[in-house]
Parts: C-alpha cells; structure tokens; sequence
C-alpha cells in the first residue's frame, strides 16, 4: 500500500513528487558521489576558510574560529545536474551571510569564485548566496559531513544545480564581474537552476 502510493507519487503528471524539478527522479537513500579530482585528506588544525577579493576586510577562519560563529542549518532537498535529487537533508554549519557580515562585501561586489583546497572552482552571483541560501557546511544528519562528500567542510547552494555546492571548499573570492569557474568552463551552465532547467550552455 505505502510502496504503491510511493511508486505512483514518483510517477508524471500530477502524481509527480512537486518537491522534484524537471528531469530529476528520486535517489531515495542513496547519496552518489560526484567528485572530477581525487578525494583529499584535509586535516583541521590547518584547515582555514577565506573571504577575499572586494571586501572591507579580508577575513580567515580556522577550524575552530568558523564554529564559534553562529550555527545555521538547511533542512530540504539537493539537486544534481546528472539527475538524481536527494530529499530530507539536514546540514548544519554556519550561514554565507555571517561570514559575509565580517568581511563586508564592497557595493562593487556582484559575484564569486568559490574556491576548493583541491583547485575545483565555482561562480556564483552574490545574490545566490545571501539572505539564508548558503552555507559551509560541516555535518549532515548531525554526523561530521563525510571526506567524499566534501569533509571536513564544503559550500552548500541547495537551490543550484549541486556542481555549485564546491566540496573541499577553502574560500570565496568577491569580484565585480563574472568568471566562470571548473564546470562552467566546460560547458555547464553559468547559474544552474534546476527548476529552469539550466544544466548546459544554451540551456
Ligand atoms: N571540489 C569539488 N566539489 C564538487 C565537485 C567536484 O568534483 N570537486 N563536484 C560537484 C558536483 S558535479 C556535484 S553533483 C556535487 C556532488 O557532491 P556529492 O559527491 O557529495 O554528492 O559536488 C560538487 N562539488
Ligand atoms: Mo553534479
């Protein structure tokens, strides 16, 4: 009974889960790992997090600095561009806005780099990361987030495409234009809204 209501919420039209964009079907608990270098071993006595480029003052934290901010937590979906979204996610970590209202981003700042201890890199419009929808996120489901999955900390865009989520992530960079970061140079598209469809170049 509960496993025909499932299939058929799953199913088209308006049996269709509405938490599910375009194109996407349900991985359930399944969680795939989507990773274009190898998986680091970053140790956090070391590890620092940045905000540089267009702000008033360019600010790092450690391990430890990033935790005595205040905790922020995503409760909701995630959304891969190969297809699969991912329901029922609890992250916690700490908001982009708290650590945007220490560096204090310059009126000139439209857009990021998001950065990775790896080289991977992500753009996005400032806007796609203030007011409540980004985080560096540290635990998933109240665990340490998994090295695979970007431990110890990666950048968490919940409302793009999941390529916008930078695992491994080291640190923001603020510019006045846009740069398009790993994927995007290679045919991703520049925003990636999942409920637009925005997967490729065109799209
Ligand atoms: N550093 C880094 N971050 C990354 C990637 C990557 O290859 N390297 N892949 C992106 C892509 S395409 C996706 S779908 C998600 C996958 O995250 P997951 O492996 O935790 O599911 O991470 C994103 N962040
Ligand atoms: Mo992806």
């Amino acid at each position: 009974m509960v496993g025909g209501f499932t299939r058929g919420f799953k199913g088209r039209g308006k049996n269709r889960d509405p938490r599910l964009p375009p194109g996407q079907y349900d991985t359930g608990k399944r969680w795939p790992t989507l990773t274009a270098e190898a998986t680091p071993t970053l140790d956090t006595a070391t590890w620092t997090f940045g905000i540089d480029g267009l702000v008033e003052r360019p600010t790092t934290w450690t391990w430890d600095e990033i935790h005595a901010l205040p905790p922020s937590t995503y409760s909701g979906a995630i959304h891969c561009v190969t297809t699969w979204s991912k329901f029922d996610m609890v992250f916690g970590g700490v908001s982009i806005d708290a650590l945007l209202e220490a560096a204090g981003p310059l009126p000139s700042a439209t857009h990021l780099l998001a950065t990775c201890h790896t080289g991977y890199t992500t753009n996005l419009p400032l806007e796609d990361v203030t007011g409540g929808k980004a985080w560096v996120a540290w635990e998933v489901d109240g665990e340490p987030l998994p090295r695979a999955h970007g431990g110890p900390a990666r950048l968490l865009v919940p409302h793009l495409y999941f390529w916008k989520s930078a695992k491994w992530v080291s640190g923001l960079t603020l510019l006045d234009h846009d740069e398009p970061g790993f994927w995007e140079r290679n045919g991703y598209h520049d925003r990636g809204d999942p409920w637009l469809e925005q997967r490729y170049q065109g799209d």
